[in-house]
């Protein structure tokens, strides 16, 4: 099937003009197509869903079409734009909000917002203020929505004492000869794991709320408006789930505030820009601030630890693994991932006293 053929399965009208895949993302595969419907230019993100990640698609899409619903309700009574602040769902012509190829395949339809853009990095400090508080906004959004009533489409996404579980059996079993060649790699990540997973541990004793958090907090999940510069819709919803909010401050920040980006192989080059720490630091708390406990303030640096070593440990898993998740363009990609995050882990963990100052100014 082409991806026209898919494309006249959804609800969508006009004269289809083309497709340009797009290269961001390590799991879904993404298309922005164009069509020109009463000679207005119409444009539209449909993405293949990834089998071997999301094994029930059902269930990550109907999070999303309930998600999407509730966060168009908040920025309607926010007196925002709905269509530019919110990730719209098309459904297919049969009623469901994807479309299933011959191959079997999950295919569903976004909203391609006119003249926006996603960064995969940012030097420019407003602009990652702005990042801030479009995920502060989406988690504003979000309170009030029943966290328990979300499927867990991937258990144990953020459970990082897991992930580490994982990885000693992944190195226990060596299926692919590898951990010889990485021993240094792993015996820097085995350091990081008595801090890393003290989040879980809070967690378990219930000491921290979970809330509806999104999970993959990435800056190139949030649109910009290309000729204004305002932080639009936050992005790629497939793994909204309870969480930690610490998970999410985190996750943003190691990608974000990363001097480099996270498949740099040279990594002499990597730190933790504070300067950019603080800027995303200003936007989310900016807007989440007044709603979290105080135990959540004081753990979030903690989310920044936890969430790059974990990234570190998933990316090195799946290189023992023989790369079976993650998207790879070259072979060692997924080893280049791990050092670089395992060296931005590092720089965070010595880095945690002035962050805490940091965040105790602007909190
Ligand atoms: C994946 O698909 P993408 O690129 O937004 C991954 C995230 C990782 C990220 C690392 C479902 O996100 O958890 O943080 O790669 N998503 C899933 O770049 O595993
Ligand atoms: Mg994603």
């Amino acid at each position: 099937m082409t991806i026209q053929d898919i494309c006249s399965r959804f609800t969508i009208g006009g004269k289809y003009i083309g497709c340009k895949q797009l290269t961001t993302g390590n799991i879904n595969s993404t298309y922005v197509v164009r069509f020109i419907r009463d000679g207005e230019d119409k444009n539209y993100a449909l993405q293949k869903i990834n089998k071997t990640v999301f094994k029930e698609h059902e269930k990550v899409m109907d999070n999303i079409v309930r998600v999407t619903a509730y966060v168009h309700d908040n920025i309607e009574r926010m007196g925002l734009s709905t269509k530019k602040f919110v990730l719209r769902v098309f459904f297919a012509k049969d009623g469901r909000p994807y479309v299933i190829d011959d191959g079997g395949n999950y295919w569903r339809c976004y909203r391609f917002i006119k003249d926006s853009v996603t960064y995969d990095s940012v030097k420019d400090l407003n602009i990652i203020r702005r990042a801030g508080e479009a995920f502060g906004r989406f988690q504003n959004c979000l309170d009030g929505f029943d966290a328990g009533s979300l499927y867990i489409t991937i258990p144990d996404f953020h459970n990082t004492k897991k992930r580490f579980d994982v990885f000693k059996e992944a190195v226990r079993k060596d299926t692919c000869g590898r951990v010889k060649s990485v021993t240094k790699e792993i015996d820097k990540l085995y350091s990081l794991e008595e801090k890393a997973v003290v989040l879980q541990e809070y967690l378990d004793k219930g000491l921290l709320p979970l809330r509806v958090t999104h999970n993959d907090t990435k800056c190139n999940n949030v649109s910009f408006d290309k000729n204004t510069g305002e932080a639009l819709a936050v992005l790629d919803l497939d793994t909204v789930m309870p969480g930690l909010v610490a998970h999410d401050f985190g996750d943003a920040i190691r990608f974000i505030a990363n001097s480099v980006i996270e498949d740099d192989p040279d990594i002499e080059k990597v730190s933790l820009n504070l300067d950019k720490y603080r800027a995303f630091a200003e936007g989310f708390l900016g807007e989440v601030k007044s709603s979290l406990t105080d135990f959540e303030k004081a753990t979030l640096n903690t989310g920044v630890l936890a969430m790059t070593a974990e990234l570190a440990v998933r990316f090195l898993t799946d290189y023992l693994n023989g790369d079976t998740y993650f998207k790879i363009s070259y072979p060692g990609h997924n080893l280049d991932r791990a050092r670089n995050q395992t060296a931005l882990a590092l720089d965070v963990n010595g880095k945690l006293t002035v962050m805490d100052g940091i965040l105790k100014k602007i909190l």
